[in-house]
């Protein structure tokens, strides 16, 4: 199996956002993909950079005036701020957006991060914008060549693309690069599900795919009455129009261990087995684990090694995507402990 990255320099590095009051560190670090490039080296696992797949397939997924944005964003508010208005280096959101009815898109640079931005947890620093494309790169070549043959392929994603919708960015991702690869294998004529095991709801994914009958979504995660998204990730949001019954959401309590998880995975791909994809595209997110400064949800590295073990047990073609993990010191070994069990059980 192949890992796909694009190395590109620390310029998305947020240090501080603003969360209801209160300045907070930014937790997806920029050391990140050094951890996890470490657990890939620990079963030899080549890492290619990705084509440039230009914006094209990121476009068949986001709204073009969404995707301007996150380009412009940066430089436009550095413009403001020579203006004279008083704000920080990074754009910030201040307020927290919701979508209504009618599309009313604010002129003004330091609004518009309002609306495009859910909050505070999706700040855009100077490389914002190249790290998520890249990020999206990752993600669109290892769907491409699965999609041409190789029965695996990890994309090594970094920012994570869960918590994105067409035109909004949120909860550290910008674009989603799950829903991108998902919406290329669509293209080539496969179906597709993606299962979702970050400990946060895939809001964004699901928002994508909602109305979708191709695509099939399912989401194993922390319960959201308690934790971010909290709007959205419960277990009544089954999908709609063509896509009733294709989103499958599984709500854990806070601090549930190997067998609450195993179990949940147990029902997520039976309902992958009714679904019968020809694809499968994982959302790894590795905040699940005992040892993320998060404290969400309790898996040991042998539980990720069962869980990689299961679900490479269906046997389906599959596409690992990076989402979330944030303990510096955990990474490596629990993305070494999922690789063990996924590529033994292949
Ligand atoms: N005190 C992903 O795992 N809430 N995103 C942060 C920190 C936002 C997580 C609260 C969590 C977003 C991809
Ligand atoms: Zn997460």
């Amino acid at each position: 199996m192949k890992a796909i990255f694009k190395r590109h320099d620390h310029k998305h590095a947020p240090a501080m956002v603003h969360c209801r009051g209160a300045t907070q560190a930014f937790p997806e670090r920029f050391e990140r993909p050094a951890r996890l490039i470490e657990g890939l080296s620990r079963h030899g696992i080549e890492i290619v950079a990705p084509r440039d797949f230009g914006v094209g397939p990121i476009l068949a997924v986001h709204d073009p005036d969404y995707v301007e944005f996150l380009r412009n964003a940066y430089s436009d508010w550095q413009m403001m701020r020579e203006g004279g208005v008083g704000a920080g280096e990074i754009v910030e959101a201040s307020g927290f957006s919701l979508r209504h009815r009618y599309k009313r898109v604010p002129a003004q640079v330091s609004v518009r991060a309002d609306y495009y931005l859910s909050g505070g947890w999706a700040p855009i620093d100077e490389g914002t914008f190249e790290a998520a494309v890249a990020s999206a790169h990752s993600a669109l070549e290892a769907a491409s060549i699965v999609a041409d043959g190789e029965s695996a392929a990890y994309a090594l994603c970094r920012p994570p693309g869960h918590h994105a919708y067409a035109d909004l960015a949120g909860g550290y991702c910008y674009i989603n690069n799950a829903a991108v690869a998902a919406q290329l294998l669509t293209e080539r004529q496969l179906r597709v599900s993606i299962l979702d095991i970050d400990a946060h709801h895939g809001n964004g994914t699901q928002g994508i795919f909602y109305n979708r009958g191709d695509v099939q979504f399912l989401s194993i995660h922390a319960d959201p009455a308690q934790i971010f998204p909290f709007y959205c990730g419960y277990a009544d949001e089954r999908g709609e129009g063509a896509g009733q019954g294709a989103n499958l959401n599984l709500p854990l309590a806070l601090g549930t261990g190997d067998e609450g998880f195993r179990q949940a995975l147990g029902v997520a791909l039976s309902s992958v087995d009714n679904f019968g994809p020809d694809v499968l595209v994982v959302s790894l997110g590795l905040d699940i684990s005992a040892a993320d400064a998060t404290r969400l949800l309790s898996v040991s590295p042998e539980g990720f090694t069962r869980i990689g073990a299961e679900i490479a047990g269906r046997r389906l073609p599959t596409v690992l995507v990076q989402e979330g993990g944030y303990g510096l010191d955990h990474l490596a070994g629990d993305l070494a402990a999922f690789l063990e069990g996924f590529l033994d059980a292949r």
